[in-house]
């Protein structure tokens, strides 16, 4: 495969194959029934599918199937990804990179057996609904679209997806991301959304949530608590649902390093929060009557305004809603139930 590194290929209705390509070849086929060209990768490694266009035409049943291999693959594929492009990772730990176009949201719809999906957009929108076939039953599936600048949005919609879990990265700007509904695992979440910057709009699914906070930028902007900002979601379920912030000491900024002991922190109403009065210590509490969740970091004593971290919080639990997790999103420290 490592010669596939510009082929040009028009697919209007004959069967190709990939056994005489070298650089540069640009093949053109006539004919209106539906085919299959399959590409196979024979070893694991990286590849670039990006110059590798096609088209199209006909009765529009025409398929690119590519075939990952039994090790790790990483698939790039740049712009030319489409509902009419199978791919399998195989075995191993899979990467897919694709930069979505706007206007279709199926183009994943036949890729499957990866563990991780990369969206390489940066200055665009990215637009996607997935079902089971792209997860694996009991796995995590890694989406990231990190890359995606503050004046664009994901869309990402897993609601449909019952049988794997979901890590998902949004961009900087103002993503709608909805999790699986998968039941969650015995000592896991179903979902960890991380909207990343902007005001995003995070929907979990049946199951436990994690919403993940990394640097207090990611709450949308919000710097002075009068509304406006702030991600929204739409389901929390207190008890159920937790917010996770990253501790200090793997780069997060929020004044903590353990959740043991938080609970002292966490203010389950705009009175509560009132009544500690004097102090400066961090903390979080619940806007019961903008149903927000707020963020202080130099307490109610401070002269630091306290901000929006996310909307449409009708009820928050201090001892349970609300962890520390380290780089990898675990939990550190002891929570109080
Ligand atoms: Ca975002």
């Amino acid at each position: 495969m490592g010669s596939l590194t510009d082929v040009h290929v028009t697919v209007n209705g004959s069967q190709i194959d990939n056994s005489g390509f070298a650089t540069d070849v640009t093949t053109t086929l006539n004919s209106s029934a539906s085919h299959t060209s399959t590409f196979t990768v024979n070893a694991s490694g990286t590849e670039d599918f990006t110059h590798f266009h096609y088209s199209y035409s006909g009765d529009g049943t025409n398929v690119v199937d590519i075939q990952g291999s039994t090790g790790a693959d990483t698939l790039t594929m740049g712009s030319d990804m489409s509902s009419h492009v199978h791919i399998t990772g195989g075995g191993g730990t899979d990467t897919l990179h694709f930069t979505d176009a706007v206007g279709t949201s199926d183009d994943l719809s036949h890729v499957s057996a990866f563990s991780n999906i990369i969206f390489d957009n940066i200055g665009s929108n990215a637009s996607e609904t997935v079902g089971d076939s792209l997860f694996t039953s009991g796995q995590t599936l890694n989406v990231d679209a990190h890359t995606i600048d503050s004046s664009h949005a994901l869309t990402f919609d897993a609601s449909g997806v019952t049988g794997g879990y979901l890590y998902i990265q949004g961009g900087a700007g103002a993503d709608t991301i909805t999790g699986v509904n998968t039941n969650s695992p015995a000592n896991g979440y179903s979902n960890v959304l991380f909207g990343g910057g902007g005001a995003d709009t995070l929907t979990g699914g049946s199951g436990a949530d994690l919403f993940l906070y990394k640097s207090l930028s990611d709450n949308g902007g919000d710097t002075s608590g009068t509304g406006g900002a702030g991600d929204t979601i739409t389901n929390f379920t207190s008890g159920t649902d937790k917010f996770a912030f990253y501790a200090d000491n793997a780069g997060g900024s929020f004044g903590y390093n353990t959740t043991t002991g938080l609970n002292s922190h966490i203010f389950t109403s705009t009175a509560g929060y009132n009544a500690s009065g004097a102090s400066t210590s961090p903390c979080w509490f619940l806007d019961d009557t903008g149903h927000s969740l707020m963020y202080d970091a130099d307490g109610h004593g401070g002269g630091g305004a306290a901000v929006v971290i996310a909307n449409n919080i009708n009820s928050l639990n201090a001892n349970t809603d609300i962890i520390i997790v380290d780089a990898a999103h675990h939990q550190v420290g002891t929570i109080i139930t």
